[in-house]
């Protein structure tokens, strides 16, 4: 009885070994890698902003904690030099591609590359718009439709009672992101059920403090009775504040300033009270990055969407999670 038993095991355990073969991913029919042999290739937006220094510092962190090899590049808000660090990713033959596509469209050719390496790849932080959702594994990041509509929320209750128009600036983050096409479209839609709320200018700021100061400096001029400016991170608000106080106005009170991601900075002058509402969108993405590489490796699917748990900062609200806050 017990050798049948045994012949029993044994041949289940061949018939899984098959069944791995079979289903031709090369991590699940080799086994899982010791980890200190895993190899990750991650190509990075840029450093356009303190959510970017945050969310790069978290993702090396995590991977080194995890023993890991995490290859980084730093693509200078350039999608040319992304596609190039995946192309040299491929040929080095990396266990796993991670990217944040710094905008949404033309990544089907080089992610089809990868497919046919056989190399799997993970987003993060930013989607891409392609039809074809098997040239990823998962995507790991926040939802922005979302944050948007939270920022328009603010605006609508703050505005509630408003009898005459008023006039929004939008700063936008760079051309064709995710983040700013999603940011721009839930902050619309929400503000649209109030006909006085009205966006009279909106233009990119590119995600940084410099592209906010100067997009501020110059739409001030065409817009001198602007009453709230929506920046689609807290760089750009923190270079509009620059540019308000510049034309001699009190950012917070004679405009007010509504922002996304509450990065310390950000916190810091929404604490001092010249933003005046932050939507957090978490950097924090490297451990989840790590468990879907671990996940990968053992020849597990990942969840396909894994949605960023975060919240909203009030002015008194920011003076309370400074002291603590991690980045
Ligand atoms: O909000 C901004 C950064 O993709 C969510 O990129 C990210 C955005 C973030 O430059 O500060």
């Amino acid at each position: 009885m017990k050798k049948l038993i045994g012949i029993a095991a044994v041949s289940g355990a061949m018939l899984l070994a098959l069944t791995g073969c079979a289903s031709g991913g090369s991590a699940a029919s080799e086994g899982p890698k010791p980890l200190d042999e895993l190899v990750v290739g991650f190509a990075q937006v840029g450093a356009e902003s303190g959510w970017r220094t945050a969310n790069t510092k978290d993702i090396q962190a995590s991977f080194e904690e995890a023993g890991i090899e995490l290859k980084f590049s730093d693509a200078q808000q350039k999608q040319e030099n992304q596609i190039k660090a995946i192309r040299s990713y491929i040929q080095q033959q990396v266990d796993v591609i991670a990217f944040s596509p710094v905008v949404e469209t033309g990544w089907d050719a080089v992610l089809n590359e990868a497919k046919a390496a056989g190399i799997p790849v993970v987003l993060t932080d930013r989607a891409v718009d392609s039809q074809d959702d098997s040239l990823y594994v998962s995507f790991l990041g926040s939802d922005f439709v979302e944050e948007g509509e939270k920022a328009g929320q603010w605006v609508l209750d703050e505005y509630a009672d408003a009898s005459e128009p008023v006039q929004i600036i939008q700063l936008e983050g760079t051309t064709g992101a995710a983040p700013a096409i999603d940011r721009a479209e839930g902050f619309a839609e929400v503000i649209s059920a109030n006909p006085n709320l009205e966006v009279v200018a909106s233009q990119t700021g590119d995600f940084t403090r410099a592209g906010g100061k100067q997009v501020t400096e110059a739409l001030l001029k065409s817009n001198p009775d602007v009453d709230l400016i929506y920046a689609h991170n807290d760089d750009m608000g923190l270079g509009a504040i620059e540019a308000i106080e510049a034309a001699g106005l009190e950012p917070g009170v004679d405009i007010k300033i509504v922002t996304v991601d509450a990065v310390k900075d950000g916190m810091q002058a929404l604490a001092d009270g010249k933003i005046n509402f932050i939507v957090e969108c978490s950097p924090l993405l490297g451990a989840q990055l790590v468990d879907i590489v671990k996940q990968i490796n053992d020849g597990e699917t990942p969840e396909k969407r894994i949605i960023t748990e975060e919240t909203t900062f009030t002015q008194e609200e920011a003076i309370e999670a400074l002291p603590t806050r991690q980045y």
